[in-house]
Parts: structure tokens; sequence; C-alpha cells
């Protein structure tokens, strides 16, 4: 079998408000569709990262220009049973993480096997997900404004009831760090010793008023604080004074970070990102390395649409030692561009795809519907202090900000 072609296809669709430590975000989101096909007629598709921040396809709208040009250069003409070669040949763990997918996608369709089986097999028939809670502004959306801990409380009893939730995950670093403090106190108070708690605030505390915070969190038992302040070294301060154990997915980005992490005891938790770490066998082995340190896994993640949480749930499937709950914003989101009917949290778990390949397929005219409205948008990338900034002029992303 050989591959004939790379398509991508950049796609926007409705995201609520919901804040963060650099803003808001913007009304659209935005990904990036990508598509191989080949000489047996089996097409593989995959989701990366829209041109949001960070991301390495913001060139990507100049024909034959951008990593994907590149990558489909290289392509055209090879087999997509031989992944080792393309891994050295596409070097861009995010732009080999989605060809690796769409390569498996071919051959579990050839093959007649879900992609977990290409890679093992799965250890678990579901996967358990944590509710992401945020702070929000009122939008076109049917969650309404939650700027307090009570709203937060309300919001978090919403998720748990409709989709069974054991796992919340509060996104912080948005309110003064007492409010959120009281916010976990709230959270714990209304959700029994059974529920998981935790509180990321994406890095926007100080040292010391990481210290401080973490000591005021202690009696609310939280599964752990992510990522409280910037840099292995400040997390390393951090972890020595308090007993939370503290996870990342900022300061450990690349298999290349984790020695010094390690070394300087700066982490207990990582959280692992196909789309960033370069594909479902760097999740894969990154639960290797984590099992060797004695380090515990979680994943992480960024607004994505059904292709890019199919791909989630696989990765999650073949991790053995990936036994706390996973982060997704899909619960968030209120379409989708797969055939047929979203995902549905049960128990806040999702089951693992069986379907040949990634287990879900394009919906044609949906994917030309979203590529329609990334046409007509204005923006092209997401930029969440900017979005926020259209909201109050004077606002400033300062780092650290308390
Ligand atoms: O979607 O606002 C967001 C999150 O804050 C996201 O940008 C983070 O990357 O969810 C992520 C995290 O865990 O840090
Ligand atoms: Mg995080």
């Amino acid at each position: 079998m050989r591959i004939t072609d790379l398509k991508t296809t950049p796609v926007a669709f409705p995201d609520p408000p919901l804040r963060n430590a650099w803003g808001v975000h913007a009304p659209l989101a935005f990904r990036t569709i990508v598509e191989l096909t080949t000489d047996e007629g089996i097409t593989g598709i995959a989701e990366t990262y829209g041109a949001s921040v960070g991301s390495v396809l913001s060139s990507e709208s100049e024909p034959g220009q951008g990593p994907f040009a590149a990558a489909r250069r290289v392509l055209i003409g090879m087999d997509p049973y031989h992944l080792n070669r393309i891994r050295i040949l596409i070097p861009s763990p995010r732009v080999y993480q989605a060809v690796e997918i769409a390569c498996l996608d071919i051959i579990g369709q050839a093959v007649g096997k879900p992609i977990c089986d290409l890679l093992g097999g799965a250890v678990r028939d579901r996967v358990l997900f944590a509710a992401y809670l945020f702070f929000k502004y009122d939008g076109d959306d049917p969650w309404g404004e939650v700027n307090t801990p009570e709203a937060m409380v309300r919001e978090a009893e919403m998720f748990v009831e409709r989709y069974g939730f054991r796992t919340l995950k509060l996104k912080g670093g948005v309110l003064p760090p007492a409010e959120e403090v009281e916010t976990i106190r709230l959270l714990r108070e209304r959700f029994g010793p059974e529920y998981q708690l935790r509180l990321d605030p994406n890095a926007i505390w100080s040292v010391e008023t990481s210290i401080r915070v973490a000591q005021q969190l202690e009696p609310y038992d939280l599964e752990y604080l992510e990522d409280p302040t910037w840099g292995i070294a400040g997390m390393a301060e951090v972890a020595r004074r308090t007993a939370i154990p503290l996870a990342t997915n900022m300061c450990v980005t690349r298999f290349e970070d984790i020695p010094q992490a390690v070394r300087a005891s700066a982490v207990n938790v990582i959280l692992g990102d196909h789309h960033s770490w370069g594909g479902l066998t760097a999740f894969q082995r990154l639960g290797h390395v984590c099992a060797t340190f004695s380090l515990g896994m979680s994943m992480h993640s960024n607004t994505h649409l059904g292709l890019s949480m199919a791909a989630m749930i696989h990765a999650a499937a073949i991790t053995p030692n990936l036994i706390t709950a996973c982060d997704t914003h899909y619960m968030w989101l209120q379409e989708d561009i797969i055939v047929g009917d979203m995902f549905r949290f049960e128990e806040g778990m999702l089951r693992v795809p069986t379907a040949p390949g990634l287990g879900v397929r394009l919906d044609r005219d949906k994917l030309a519907r979203f590529h329609e409205r990334y046409l007509k948008s204005q923006e092209r990338m997401r930029d969440d202090t900017a979005a926020m900034r259209r909201r109050d002029p004077n606002y400033l992303p300062l780092r650290p900000r308390w």
C-alpha cells in the first residue's frame, strides 16, 4: 500500500467563553483535520491543532508552505505501515502525531481492527474522564455565567448529574487565590471523599503564593495541584513545601524535560498529550517512562473535536498505568464533525471504540460547514489574551499575577 496524498482542512466551531490564566476562550475554536489517501482507496483521518498559540501550523494557510506541506512531500509514495521511517522523516512531534494516527487509521481499516489493537490492545474497555470545570462569562451556550465559588459548585453539580463524573478538575488562575481556595472548600463540602478534586492555575502564581495556597489547600485532600508555578525549579521548591502531589503539563512537555524534573523531584504526575508528545506510540512510551520513575500519569487536553476524542480514548486504553481520570474539553462541545451521535459520558467514562481504525468517520457535510465557518471567520488562531482584551482593553496577562 502507498500513500497518494495528504490533505489538511482547517475548521472552526463555537467555544464558550471559558476563562483561564491567559484570558478567555474566543467565540470560535480552531482545529485542523488531516486526511491521508492511499492507492488502495483507504483514507486515514486525524485531528490536530488549529493555528493556535504555540502551534507549528501557523504558516499552513500559505499553499505549499508550512510543516504539513513538507510532510506531504515526504509521505507521497511511502507505505503507511513504515511508521518508524516516517517518524524520522517528520521530526516535529505535532505534525508526526497526526500522520501516525491517520496511518494507524488506514492500517486498522485494512486489517479490520481498532487502533488500540494495533498497539498491543486495550487494557480497559472504558476510559475515565474528569469534569473540566471553568469559570466563565455568560455566552451563547446553556451554562450561563460562572464567576463565583458558589456558581462553580452549581456547574460541577450539573456535570456530575448529567455525566456521572467522579473527578473534578478546576481550571484556576482566574479569581484571586483565596477565592479559588474557597471554591475548592465548597466543592469538597458538596462532594464527598469518593470524588477526586484537582486545581490547575496554569503557573500564574509565584513560588511564595503557591506554597501559601498549597498549605491552605491541604485540608481538602486534592488528588493533585497542577502547575501552580512556572518551571522545574519553581515547582521543585513548591514540592518541598507541600504534601499535595504536584502535576504538570507545562514544565515537562517533552521527553528531554524528564531527567531534570526527576532529579529535582519537581513533580509527581505528568500529563501526557498525544498531540504534543508525538502520537499514540509516544504517549505509550511516556507511560513506560512514568512507570520507571514511579511518576503518576494523567492526560492533558485542549479544545478539540471527536477525532481527537477517539484518539485520546485509544491512548488511555493502551497505557496500563494511566489509572487516574483523563482531561478532556469535550463536555463543552455542542456539535461534532463525526458521523452519528457525539461521544456520551456514562459514569464519567467513554467506551473504547471497537470499529476498525480510529473508530469514527468524518461527516462530510459537517466538515464542509465547519470549514466554511473557518473561511468566514475574521480570526485564524486562538488568542485567549486578545479575546480578553476585547472585553477589557486594560487587561494584562501578568505572570506571575499573584
Ligand atoms: O482550555 O483554557 C484552556 C486550558 O487552560 C488549556 O489551554 C490548558 O492547556 O487545559 C490545559 C491545561 O491543563 O493546562
Ligand atoms: Mg494543566
